[in-house]
């Protein structure tokens, strides 16, 4: 069976939990990079069952999740991490979760994976963390991390893998609403799709797609008021 790594699930609302669930229901190992902040809370509520409705598949069985890795796709080393983050009481709790470490993390633990999925979007968590984390975040949204989520996870897939993200229109095209960095950071994140799909296509034989999807009532999107 395939291996999939998927970024970006902290609840069964959003993009990131359908599509596990569709590669569970194919017969795909299911590997979870959650936000540090809402790592215990996620990983508690499945333990308890609380997602227990939500994680049926077609033919009945409950879809497994093999491994939670903590993941911050804001970091990309250890380096980049800034002094109050690493204190942060949400944050000092958890490790190796920069972009680095959980690829070299789930190598460590599974050696390979077939299928990388990008979900990440700007969380409303982000607004309970302090000012100076704040600005930090809106510098360098998650969205436009796809470039080192890739470069990261690309040395662990196996040739003949693919690689998934979810974008906007508002890339393209003025939807009201979705400025402040957003809609820039669904162009970046067209951009990169074009340019990694050329590289990691002739290098590893591996397929590099972006998605513009429809509405969903996920988090995030309540969070912008869509
Ligand atoms: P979600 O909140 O379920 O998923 C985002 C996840 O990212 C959450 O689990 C966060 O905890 C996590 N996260 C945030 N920051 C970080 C970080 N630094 N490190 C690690 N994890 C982090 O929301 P979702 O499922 O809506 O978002 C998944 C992807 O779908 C995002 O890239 C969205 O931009 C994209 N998307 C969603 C929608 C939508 O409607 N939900 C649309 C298009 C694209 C859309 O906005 N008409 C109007 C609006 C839209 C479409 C049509």
């Amino acid at each position: 069976g395939k291996r999939a790594f998927i970024a970006g699930i902290a609840d069964d609302n959003g993009y990131g939990w359908a599509i596990a669930k569709s590669l569970a229901a194919a017969g795909a190992e299911i590997l979870v990079g959650t936000w540090v902040p809402a790592l215990n809370i996620f990983e508690t509520s499945l333990r308890r069952g609380k997602f227990d409705q939500s994680r049926v598949l077609p033919d009945g069985s409950l879809m497994e999740i093999k491994k939670v890795y903590p993941l911050d796709a804001v970091f990309d080393t250890p380096d980049d991490v800034p002094e109050d983050v690493k204190a942060n009481k949400r944050y000092a709790g958890s490790s190796n979760w920069t972009v680095q470490e959980a690829a070299e993390c789930v190598r460590q633990d599974f050696g390979s994976i077939d299928i990388l999925v990008h979900s990440l979007a700007n969380g409303p968590e982000a607004r309970t963390l302090s000012e100076t984390v704040l600005q930090e975040l809106y510098s360098v949204l998650p969205d436009g991390r796809s470039s080192d989520i890739f470069s990261h996870f690309l040395p662990i897939m196996n040739p003949g893998g693919a690689s998934i993200s979810l974008t906007y229109i508002a890339s393209e095209r003025i939807i009201p609403g979705y400025g402040g960095g957003m809609s820039s950071a669904k162009a970046a994140l067209e951009s990169d799709t074009r340019v990694l799909a050329f590289e990691a296509g002739r290098k590893q034989n591996i397929r590099v797609n972006t998605i513009s999807a429809g509405p969903l009532g996920s988090r995030a999107a309540k969070a912008i008021g869509f």
